[in-house]
């Protein structure tokens, strides 16, 4: 039986990049706490595919496919939204690319892919949001950081640029709307068994690198992020204001 402090019933969550991977975990979560969800992605057939799947489950969902880099299309679904009646009371902003190489070897257009995606989409659809939970006076939103958010590594570096700026956008968004009633926070994932890391994965000198640098001595499951994103979700953080949660095995704190 859950605690009613983490009952989103009656909530609906707009969760980015949901049709797969750490998305779609936290989605199906915060499903099985009782919210709503709709369920983004770039791709429509991806979308619908895992509103199905959702709907297969029992849990109410629905699709708005758009890119999270097209700002004339995120305006468009939360105007969709409103014509629907439809209030987001839940963002995560959880999209994002990883794009792997030196960094003297990554062109401006490379660059910009990465921080648009990664970073900018989390302030325009963030902004979005807000205009509309301000006036409600209640709104949670949490963006998706990464170890990246704290600590570099080569030949990832617009990731980390991007992570380490979720990082502190959060925190803008906790100063300027705390007081209008809206919680914005961060996820932290660690190294989690997703595709975007399945070269990672398969890589047996990066792996036995990761498993001496964690204290768990393993990879996180997308679904291991459940827990802190029904928390941040929920009234269980209606007091929590612009942190960041390490989901990490124990990575960060570790020499
Ligand atoms: C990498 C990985 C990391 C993880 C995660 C760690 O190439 O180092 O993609 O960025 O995905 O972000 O917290």
């Amino acid at each position: 039986m859950s605690h009613a402090l983490f009952d989103l019933s009656g909530h609906t969550a707009l969760v980015t990049g949901s049709s797969r991977g750490l998305g779609r975990a936290i989605a199906e979560g915060l499903a099985k706490a009782g919210a709503r969800l709709i369920i983004n992605g770039v791709d429509p057939g991806r979308v619908e595919a895992a509103v199905a799947d959702m709907r297969g489950a029992g849990h109410a969902a629905e699709g708005s496919a758009f890119d999270v880099t097209d700002e004339e299309a995120i305006v468009a679904a939360f105007n969709r939204f409103d014509a629907a009646g439809i209030e987001i009371d839940i963002l995560v902003n959880n999209a994002g690319i990883q794009v792997r190489k030196p960094l003297v070897e990554f062109s401006s257009a490379e660059w910009r892919k990465v921080i648009e995606t990664n970073l900018t989409s989390a302030f325009v659809i963030g902004r979005e949001a807000a205009k509309r939970m301000i006036p409600r006076k209640r709104g949670k939103i949490v963006n998706i950081g990464s170890l990246a958010s704290e600590l570099a590594r080569p030949t990832v570096g617009p990731y980390t640029a991007a992570k380490g700026g979720i990082k502190n956008l959060t925190r803008s968004m906790a100063v300027e709307w705390a007081a209008s009633g809206i919680q914005a926070n961060a996820i932290g994932p660690g190294y989690m068994l997703t595709d975007m890391n399945e070269a990672l994965v398969n890589n047996p000198d990066f792996n036995g690198w990761l498993m001496s640098r964690i204290p768990s001595k393993r990879w996180g499951r997308p679904d291991e992020l459940v827990g802190a994103a029904v928390f941040l979700a929920s009234a269980a953080s209606d007091y929590v204001n612009g942190q960041i949660i390490y989901v990490d095995g124990g990575m960060l704190a570790a020499m």
